[in-house]
């Protein structure tokens, strides 16, 4: 028996040079989590390669990613645009995040999606067996579970979803709600990362489709299906221990060299809506305005992570943040001093480790956020104990981390009472805060997470069986 990782995206980075692939593997989280599950024995992992491959190249990509337990899903430009950037990224992703008014609800977006659904499912079946355990991963692929059910009855599948799941008054906009629940319910286990996001869910399904609840658990056609909360986590150690190699310690040197009295807020995200970063800029003028006493005491680095540009939502956001940045530095700017210090790139990880390490303060205000990794990262590079975190009441992950500074990300006088109490905040304070965050961020880390799904996934499943052998 094996267990097949199935996501939209292969942990991988493909290249193509001088008419030649290559594969630099991803670092990101979920990659590092699921690195023991898929690397083992004859596991696997399904997912788009990243880039077009032309026909006749496919079979070279199947071989060379075989070597790393990888097995690519090829798509073509076309379903790129309708199925990942259009259904995807135009209308899961805001009406998930309760942006309603940014969703398209196109028909030619949503036959794409399944059909794109259908042929993960198609690949997936070249290499699955009735026997094995999937687990999917995300919102791009909430019919899979559905589609493999049908042809592998007694297979044991796993989803889990890592953005929001919205209420019920927001799923119930989407024009084919029925059948999105109807795929997510091929599932054995569906996971969220907070219990909020499960109740949604069981509340959504309850409402619209015939299943009954008890509990946390559905029925649905002689099935049952089991929806519980696992909160993701980071690799903890690898960011803890991060900020004492050479490299980055040279950086937290440059990078604090001068500014000795100064306190360094940091935020880092992906270009997204959902994120906040036109309210944190605003909170920031606002604390400008109210609290002059602040001008050349803190600057603000922000990283805005390029990310999904060719929709035109994100690159009007991108807009509005230049010129915000442009025309709030311009008006407080000194010589020796700029608010704030924008940069629309991403950087190495040693980068971003000194940048966690020297931060004062971390600015985490999405508007809505499944979990927020970025927020758990700062807390396990601050081995030091100090440093605070301000972290909005809808990230995932202030169920978690509740001794932040939780604020509202759409009250802008709450962000900036909040930097203010951290800019004042004693050592101590600093202190106690943050050596129980990192107890949490240590103890729940992103293995604890992966171990746990499996564990339930096999514990469901056992318990689906004896019902059925009785
Ligand atoms: C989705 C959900 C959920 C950022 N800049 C750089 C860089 N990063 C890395 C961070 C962090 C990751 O990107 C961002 O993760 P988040 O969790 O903050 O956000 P999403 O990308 O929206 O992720 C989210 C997550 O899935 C997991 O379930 O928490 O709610 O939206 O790991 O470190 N990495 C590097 N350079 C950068 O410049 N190397």
């Amino acid at each position: 028996m094996k267990t097949v990782i199935i996501s939209n995206r292969l942990p991988v980075k493909i290249i193509e040079n001088n008419n030649e692939y290559t594969f630099i593997p991803s670092e990101g989280g979920l990659a590092t989590g699921l690195g023991d599950v898929y690397k083992n024995g004859n596991s696997i992992w399904i997912g788009w390669s990243g880039i077009e491959v032309p026909e006749e190249r496919q079979q070279e990509v199947i071989d060379k990613l075989a070597k790393l337990n990888l097995y690519p899903v090829f798509l073509t430009q076309d379903e790129i645009n309708l199925y990942y950037e259009g259904f995807s990224n135009e209308v899961l992703w805001p009406v998930f995040h309760y942006l309603v008014t940014y969703a398209h609800y196109e028909q030619s977006y949503w036959d794409c999606y399944k059909s794109v659904n259908e042929k993960f499912a198609k690949a997936a079946l070249k290499v699955l067996s009735q026997k094995d355990k999937i687990w999917i991963q995300d919102y791009q692929l909430l019919l899979l579970p559905g589609i493999l059910r049908n042809k592998l009855q007694q297979s044991t599948i796993g989803f889990f979803q890592h953005i929001p799941f919205p209420s019920y008054e927001i799923f119930r906009l989407i024009p084919w709600r029925d059948e999105l629940l109807n795929g997510m319910l091929g599932a054995d286990l569906i996971g969220f990362h907070t219990y909020d996001d499960v109740r949604h869910f069981l509340s959504t399904t309850t409402r619209l489709l015939p299943v009954n609840s008890s509990a946390n658990i559905l029925s649905s056609n002689d099935r049952q299906i089991v929806v519980e909360a696992f909160p993701m986590g980071i690799d903890f150690d690898k960011f803890s221990n991060l900020t004492s190699k050479d490299e980055v310690q040279k950086e937290i040197e440059d990078f604090r060299t001068g500014k000795e009295n100064m306190k360094v807020i940091l935020s880092i995200d992906r270009l997204d809506y959902s994120k906040g970063i036109l309210e944190r800029l605003k909170a920031i003028e606002l604390l400008l305005q109210i609290h002059p006493e602040y001008i050349g005491k803190f600057e603000l680095y922000m990283i805005v992570v390029p990310s999904r540009d060719t929709v035109p939502q994100y690159r009007d956001l991108r807009e509005q943040i230049d010129q915000f940045v442009g025309n709030l530095n311009a008006r407080y700017r000194s010589v020796n001093w700029i608010p704030i210090n924008y940069f629309y790139r991403s950087f190495p990880i040693e980068v971003l480790s000194a940048l966690y390490a020297t931060a004062d303060i971390c600015l985490v205000t999405p508007m809505r956020d499944g979990m927020n990794l970025v927020s758990k990262e700062y807390v396990a590079s601050r081995n030091n104990n100090d440093g605070v975190l301000i972290l909005s009441e809808m990230a995932g992950a202030s169920k978690e981390l509740t001794d932040a500074v939780i604020v509202n990300p759409n009250n802008l006088g709450d962000i900036m009472e909040a930097i203010v109490v951290a800019l004042k905040m004693p050592l101590e304070e600093q202190e106690t805060r943050m050596k129980a965050m990192r107890e949490v961020v240590e103890k729940f880390n992103v293995k604890h997470w992966v171990n746990n799904f499996i564990l339930r996934l096999n514990e469901v499943k056992n318990s689906q069986n004896s019902l059925l052998a009785k």
